[in-house]
């Protein structure tokens, strides 16, 4: 909670100014009266006037705190760089200046406080040298059609039809309660043949051998990327088409990729979007790209757009979409139009941003309406508002869609995280993970 002081001529105008400012959820916690002004301080001729602190509930998409927010992540780069210019050689420096006092294991200890703030990717290179081959240009298959698709998830599932005759009574256990938070019988029984097969009778024994192996056979199914410029070929921009519906997250899982891919990773990025008619909507993106030192273009007549193109610069260039209702298809028409705008050396790929808090039939029902435009990854958001996983990981294996970036909070620029296997598979297994679950931007760049 933020407390701030409103005055005014009277009470009836402090609370006004109350509402007006910072809405509803603002409370009246204190009023007085004060006197302003008055000749030298004696209080003549000074003006009655009214005071009055309000307690504003502190708005997790407030302007002041994505600003504190952005700030923040910008200070703990410019940290870390500033550690990454010392040569390690000084390093030793410091640790053999010292050692005399401080003994040789220190210097250990100081190279491994500085490893301790370089984002995990470096940490992993510096073990093992990469080799940097960007993939050849290569049509990837854009995952099955859902009519194409194995009918588990569109199946209408029986509860009895579950019943198989000789099923262990932990893995019956398991199947049930994945059945009763929304996963399908076919998917299921697939799960518990291969529990079955992969557990012996005494591992069978306990409950939770059966729930990690569980953990260890989704895990092999679910599919994931979590690179932006994947697939990309070399010499070309990759431009990200974000779509879904309504109120998914898109604009705000924009403005925490952009943080992370420019101001952590140090890549050009532009940020687009085509939602042109709801200002709100513009602005919302605009203030984000502002804050980072973004270009930013607001796509209101192709021709233009064509020439902003052009003339960018950026390697990467993230567009917001307006939200539309998955029964609008006309919209999903108009969309594709901005995709003709690009140009030979553009590579192009669009990703479903789906929040996790959607039934399971909305979930197949949005993941159908995108189908047209070619979506291969899922951006999923809301995990920390999320009861289960298990239906949409269920949907992304059906119709063989890799998961990309799981957004877990409302907090720009941090609660996101990159897509992991064993992450998903855990809250599939243990929904009790989603409610602790929280943002990493930095420890996890591919
Ligand atoms: N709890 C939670 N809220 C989120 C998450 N991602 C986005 N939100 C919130 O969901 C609301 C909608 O987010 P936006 O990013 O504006 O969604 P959008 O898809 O751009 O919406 P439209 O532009 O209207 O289609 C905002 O209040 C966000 O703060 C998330 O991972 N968890
Ligand atoms: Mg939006």
């Amino acid at each position: 909670m933020d407390f701030v002081k409103i005055r005014g001529k009277d009470l009836q105008d402090c609370i006004m100014q109350m509402k007006m400012k910072y809405g509803p959820e603002a409370h009246l916690y204190d009023q007085r009266v004060i006197t302003e002004g008055g000749l030298f301080g004696t209080g003549l001729m000074a003006q009655r006037m009214y005071e009055i602190d309000v307690g504003v509930p502190e708005k997790q998409n407030s302007k002041e705190r994505i600003e504190r927010k952005l700030k923040d992540l910008k200070e703990l780069i410019k940290q870390k760089q500033r550690t990454e210019s010392l040569p390690e050689s000084g390093l030793v420096a410091i640790g053999s200046n010292q050692s005399s006092a401080m003994g040789v294991g220190n210097s250990h200890l100081r190279k491994k406080n500085i490893d301790a703030v370089r984002p995990f990717s470096e940490r992993r290179r510096r073990q093992n040298p990469p080799v940097y081959e960007i993939e050849a240009a290569e049509e990837r298959p854009v995952g099955l059609s859902l009519s194409e698709a194995r009918d588990s998830v569109l199946e209408v599932v029986t509860p009895n039809k579950l019943q198989a005759p000789e099923r262990h009574p932990h893995i019956q256990k398991l199947v049930d309660r994945l059945l009763n938070e929304g996963m399908t019988l076919g998917f299921l029984e697939e799960m518990a043949v291969a529990l079955e097969r992969r557990l012996s009778a005494v591992d069978l024994a306990r409950y939770a051998n059966v729930t990690d192996k569980a953990v260890t056979y989704l895990e092999e199914r679910i599919q994931i990327d979590s690179d932006l410029f994947s697939g990309t070929p070399r010499g070309k921009r990759k431009i990200i088409f974000f779509v879904g519906p309504t109120g998914s997250g898109k604009t705000t899982s924009i403005a925490k990729l952009a943080a992370k891919y420019s101001l952590h990773m140090g890549k050009k990025v532009s940020l687009y979007t085509t939602d042109n008619y709801r200002i709100a909507a513009i602005d919302q993106l605009k203030f984000y790209a502002d804050a980072m030192g973004l270009p930013f273009y607001a796509a209101k007549d192709l021709r233009k757009m064509k020439e902003t193109i052009l003339r960018d610069g950026s390697e990467l260039i993230l567009v917001d979409t307006a939200g539309y209702s998955h029964r609008k298809s006309e919209n999903l028409e108009k969309l594709q139009e901005f995709y003709q705008v690009f140009g030979e050396k553009d590579y192009i790929e669009t990703i479903l941003v789906l929040s996790s808090t959607v039934s399971k039939d909305n979930a197949l029902a949005v993941a159908k309406a995108y189908e047209p435009v070619g979506y291969k990854r899922i951006l999923l958001t809301k995990l920390d508002e999320a009861e289960f996983l298990g239906s949409v990981v269920e949907l992304a294996d059906t119709i063989h869609r890799e998961f990309a970036f799981l957004s877990v909070g409302q907090d720009v620029p941090f609660d996101i995280l990159n897509a992991t296997k064993k992450l998903l598979a855990e809250c599939v297994i243990f929904p009790e993970k989603l409610k602790g679950i929280a943002g990493e931007v930095f420890e996890k760049t591919v």
